[in-house]
């Protein structure tokens, strides 16, 4: 296998810049640089030079100015550099000129994320996502660049815009190939719909692992289902979501669902390609959203994370109701920062890695989803069979009796916790209640 040797470019701007809500500046640059470089490790490649660049205003075409471009240069043939990578988002014109004028293969910081998610994805669906992803990128370039279709073409292929006629073609593969996976997507879609209809039919509490990638997520959720998803200390270990069911201390039971992680200016190529996996996050009940303490850019991380939340269509109604926080890597740091996320003191502490504080998540689990009990008259018709085997399976009946002057109509009096509650009036909000 190839193993790229890479030339990292990590500017640092002078003023805030943004890029999808991210601030890129100097008080984050360092953790930044890190995470950069876990990203370029997730592909095939060594990192032979890196280089800071300072950027008041960016150069409408180049990026970078004309001197750090021949000072790259002159470093580009001493170890035969094949891949420049340039840590934030590049405009088209800015990658076809320094591609042309590097005559080396540039990618910036979108396309190294639809990489990795090309290399991690599995699942046929999660390997369409991606390659839908990358198609809506390449579409919005229109240039030859280092892409799946020139892979499958064969190779990298040569440096420098093709003629016109090519992109022309270009064009109509990648707009035919757009068709075709959204009609495989759409196929997708309709199995998860007729799956989650079955979940919630079912009625058992559905709670989403959610937060930025390496935050620990899988290996909570292999602790609490004793599973064996893949943990590793790398980015976007996870790209599929993975459900399953976890046993709570008093017999009560939900499901637990792990997704893929998020970061720091995650392309909307990727986003909205990948809806259909994070729409499985709308059937939670609750989102326990984890943080690692250790990191000591937390707080950015917890701001993108809700910042995605949001992207993806959660409203501050929804993050209010259903997010718990979890702070996990307490074996690591275990003190608290002050961050600006939503219910602040709903949290547990954790540390997955040695159990420590997972019975203590199991037990607030189980509170929440049996949350306050009451006691609860039923008014139902004595046709409505499924509706007695619904109460019959969700709550606890103390007694049934028949309404006064009424032949057909039935009194149910039961114990219910407001969870089930709360799914017994979205399923039949016809029916009649009252509280004892
Ligand atoms: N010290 C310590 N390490 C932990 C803890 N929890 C997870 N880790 C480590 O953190 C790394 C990432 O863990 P994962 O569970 O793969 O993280 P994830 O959130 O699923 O990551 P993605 O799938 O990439 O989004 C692994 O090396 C874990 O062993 C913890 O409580 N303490
Ligand atoms: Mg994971």
């Amino acid at each position: 296998m190839h193993i790229y040797k890479i030339f990292l470019i990590l500017p640092i701007f002078k003023t805030n810049s943004f890029s999808q809500n991210i601030i890129f500046n100097q008080s984050n640059f360092l953790s930044r640089s890190s995470e950069t470089r876990s990203l370029v490790e997730a592909l095939n490649s060594s990192i032979k030079f890196e280089k800071m660049v300072n950027i008041t205003i960016p150069k409408v075409s180049t990026f970078i100015s004309h001197s750090i471009i021949d000072e790259i240069k002159t470093n580009l043939n001493i170890e035969k550099i094949d891949l420049i990578i340039v840590d934030c988002s590049l405009s088209p014109i800015q990658h076809r000129n320094l591609e042309k004028i590097l005559e080396v293969k540039v990618i910036d910081r979108t396309q190294l994320i639809i990489e990795i998610f090309g290399l991690r994805a599995t699942s046929s669906e999660g390997k369409i996502q991606v390659e839908l992803a990358n198609l809506n990128f390449q579409k919005t370039r229109l240039v030859r660049s280092w892409t799946h279709l020139e892979r499958q073409r064969g190779g990298l292929g040569k440096v420098g815009g093709p003629g016109e006629s090519q992109l022309e073609l270009d064009k109509r593969i990648i707009d035919n190939k757009i068709v075709q996976i959204k009609k495989q997507l759409l196929k997708v879609k309709k199995t998860r719909n007729i799956q989650r209809k079955r979940r919630t039919d079912i009625s058992i509490p559905i709670f989403s692992l959610v937060g930025y990638t390496n935050s620990g997520k899988s290996t909570i959720f292999n602790k609490l289902t004793s599973s064996q998803v893949l943990v590793k200390d790398m980015v976007f270990a996870t790209l599929d979501t993975k459900m399953s069911l976890v046993n709570l201390p008093n017999q009560n039971k939900i499901l637990l669902t792990d997704t893929v992680g998020f970061i720091s200016a995650l392309p909307t190529e990727l986003i909205s390609a990948f809806n259909s996996s994070l729409e499985e996050l709308f059937s939670a009940d609750f989102l326990l959203l984890v943080h690692d303490l250790s990191n000591p850019n937390i707080e950015n991380q917890a701001h993108v994370v809700l910042q995605t939340l949001k992207q993806i269509g959660f409203s501050d109604d929804d993050l209010k109701n259903k997010i718990i926080n979890i702070f996990n890597k307490i074996d690591l740091n275990s003190e608290m920062p002050d961050l600006n996320i939503y219910n602040k003191n709903k949290f547990i502490m954790t540390s997955a890695t040695t159990s420590m504080g997972l019975t203590d998540l199991k037990k607030y689990i189980e509170n929440k989803i049996i949350g306050k009990n009451h006691i609860v008259d039923f008014f139902i018709s004595i046709t409505s069979d499924y509706i007695f085997t619904w109460l019959f399976k969700h709550s606890h009946v103390l007694l049934e009796r028949n309404k006064e002057n009424s032949y057909n109509q039935r009194i149910i009096r039961v114990k219910i916790s407001s969870h089930q509650l709360d799914k017994f009036k979205s399923f039949f909000p016809e029916i009649k209640i009252k509280f004892i």
